[in-house]
């Protein structure tokens, strides 16, 4: 067995979940502000729509433990009161960090992107509001959250930690973030897969998927007080698990539509996409998940369960 798997027992994941998810959930629930209005009903209902569709909060989560990592975990008895007490900083970047992400799902299944009808089990939000509602419902959660984070944030968090975690914030969405992982992402659908190399690969999910990640546990780490030095080791394991969560996806891809089609042959024979698992293979993009997993949680300290727990569970996710 590999590092990880000896000593991932330790931290339950999933008793973990059941006490954090619902404080992430209800956080999300009434994260917008809003005027009970005919002039703003329409796309606030929009946000709202895609901000509480489901999806598994891997972000949120990961902010959670980061925190926990550095700042200690809340007692096992501890109340509903005390977690929310706890959590209260952690909550308010999660959140933050899930209206980014839901933008950049809102805008990706646009048309003029993936051009996707469902999302979350169910139709897009441009498929219920229209194209141009979408794109105003994603612009406006991207502004949400930096406007969530300050407004939560400003009376709890020390202000030069709490604009340390803005500047990353904001810096996950632009050009060296989601926007430009997205771009060369469109560029390398538009060559032939043989051309395009697995560094250009990891360059795109290092952006697309590994920025918000970094942001989540990097974020987690600051509001939890950590210092510099440890949150650069944190971003080490963030870059990698960010890289073995699409690996992870790609595997997913590949499995699910051999199982629909009842063929080996998957999603990714029939359209020339550069993937993991076309350019190494089912058992080789397999062995890359672990490896990116094992390399992520090292260079952890002796209360890193939590994050080892995150690592494992994001390479072995069913969805
Ligand atoms: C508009 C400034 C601006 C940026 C957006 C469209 C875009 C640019 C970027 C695309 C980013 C994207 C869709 C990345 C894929 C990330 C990914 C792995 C999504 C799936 O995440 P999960 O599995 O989804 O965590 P759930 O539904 O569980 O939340």
């Amino acid at each position: 067995a590999s590092l990880g798997d000896q000593e991932l027992d330790e931290f339950s994941l999933k008793s973990y979940l059941s006490r954090v998810t619902p404080l992430i959930e209800e956080r999300l629930g009434s994260c917008l502000s809003h005027q009970d209005t005919p002039e703003t009903t329409k796309i606030t209902e929009a946000m709202y729509y895609s901000l509480l569709a489901g999806g598994k909060r891997v972000r949120p989560v990961a902010v959670c433990l980061a925190y926990d990592y550095i700042s200690g975990a809340p007692p096992s008895d501890a109340s509903d009161a005390q977690l929310k007490e706890h959590y209260r900083d952690a909550l308010s970047l999660g959140v933050s960090i899930e209206m980014i992400h839901t933008m950049s799902l809102i805008h990706d299944d646009l048309p003029a992107m993936d051009d996707d009808d469902y999302r979350r089990g169910r139709l897009t939000c441009h498929k219920v509001y229209g194209e141009d509602v979408a794109i105003l419902a994603g612009d406006s959660l991207l502004s949400s959250s930096f406007e969530y984070l300050v407004r939560e944030g400003k009376a709890s968090v020390e202000p030069l930690r709490l604009l340390e975690v803005l500047e990353r914030l904001s810096a996950s969405v632009g050009n060296l973030g989601l926007a430009g992982g997205q771009v060369m992402d469109l560029e390398c659908e538009g060559k032939p897969s043989a051309e395009v190399t697995l560094d250009d690969l990891r360059w795109i999910h290092k952006h697309k998927t590994g920025a918000l990640l970094n942001i989540a546990v990097a974020g987690g780490a600051i509001l939890g007080g950590a210092g510099e030095k440890t949150v650069e080791d944190l971003e080490v394991y963030a870059d990698k698990i960010g890289l073995a969560f699409q690996v992870a996806d790609d595997i997913l891809d590949c499995t699910a539509t051999s199982e629909e089609l009842g063929k080996t042959a998957g999603k990714d024979e029939a359209v020339d996409k550069a993937t993991y698992v076309r350019m190494m293979g089912l058992d080789g993009a397999r062995a890359e998940a672990r490896r990116l997993r094992d390399e992520a949680i090292r260079g952890l300290g002796e209360n890193g369960g939590g994050l080892k727990a995150l690592a494992d569970f994001i390479v072995n996710r069913g969805n």
